[in-house]
């Protein structure tokens, strides 16, 4: 293991001074945006963490080894490769590491190693859930396995409409993860503040979200905890358009026979295609909004 995990100096001296320190995934970065957008979004989100008093720990697997922290080469790195970086999910990391071979963590071993390294708090833009139509395609994203089974609370707009975010709902109800909504009862759908479901528990700061995570942690309970954030106002996508592209997302999907890890990617993709630049910088905003408060609930850890 120790030889696996490669934590950045900067995080280490962190996380050994008791500093706060949030984890970012790098399969947004790689699969998530185009470059440079993806890459430039990746560094100023860096940059807002700093600012807010933590320190950031992008997280990757780069020649074979689990890394806390990366320097803005590698983050370039990533950008620029794009989708030729394999999406690194927890069935990919021991063969990936084996190979000494590079991969872009999801949400799912981006939490892996975070808890590897004695990192809590893990912000994103949106998490995987349970797909429409996985009632007969079993397609579930592992990233609510993790978050059943891994503690370390994980920060996001919520969920895209592409997934079935009920039965997303229900998931997490049955493995014990709890939802919480900042500032929200109403579960927000990444693009939209609106998804006509409801949350577990509304919390308003990030000091009360920091004392019921820390509870759960001194409980000594296995999984995380989820926190919606809803996009801010003046830059969501509500109504008619997202919804139609996201439709003609999951029509082609279908006709196309897309399957497994390549399904969204897919769909995140098409999306952005059909909406054009709007959903970006939505997308792109979303994540600035999210690492902000997950930077202040680390600094209340
Ligand atoms: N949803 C998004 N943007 C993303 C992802 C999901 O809106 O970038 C990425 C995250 O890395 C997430 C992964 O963990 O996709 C989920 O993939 P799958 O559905 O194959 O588990
Ligand atoms: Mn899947």
């Amino acid at each position: 293991m120790e030889q696996l995990l490669d934590i950045h100096p900067e995080v280490k001296e962190a996380l050994e001074a008791g500093k706060p320190v949030v984890a970012l995934e790098s399969t947004i970065i790689s699969h998530g945006m185009p470059y440079p957008q993806n890459a430039e979004t990746a560094l100023a989100v860096e940059n807002i963490i700093r600012e807010e008093g933590a320190v950031p720990a992008t997280i990757a697997v780069i020649g074979g080894k689990l890394k806390a922290g990366l320097s803005p080469e590698e983050i370039e790195y990533f950008g620029k490769k794009g989708t030729d970086i394999a999406k690194a999910s927890r069935r990919d990391l021991a063969v990936l590491c084996a190979r000494g071979e590079d991969g872009a963590t999801t949400v799912t071993t981006t939490m892996m190693i975070a808890h590897m390294a004695g990192i809590k708090v893990f912000a994103t833009g949106g998490i995987g859930g349970v797909h429409r139509g996985a009632e007969t395609t079993m397609d579930i994203s592992a990233d609510l396995q993790e978050l059943a089974n891994t503690p370390v609370c994980v920060i996001c707009a919520g969920a895209k409409a592409i997934l079935d975010l009920a039965l997303t709902l229900e998931y997490l109800e049955t493995n014990g993860v709890p939802v919480i909504g900042y500032g929200t009862e109403e579960l927000p759908a990444f693009y939209s503040r609106h998804s006509g479901l409801k949350v577990d528990y509304r919390m308003d700061t990030p000091e009360e979200i920091a004392k019921a995570f820390a509870t759960q942690l001194s409980m000594g309970l296995k999984g995380g905890m989820l926190v919606t954030n809803p996009i801010p106002e003046e830059y969501a996508m509500d109504g008619k358009g997202i919804d139609e592209a996201i439709e003609k997302a999951l029509r082609e999907a279908k006709e196309q026979g897309i399957k497994g890890k390549e399904t969204t990617p897919f769909l995140l993709a098409k999306i952005k295609d059909i909406t054009g630049g709007d959903s970006l910088d939505s997308n792109i905003r979303l994540v600035f909004n999210n690492a902000r408060l997950a930077a202040r609930i680390a600094k209340a850890m």
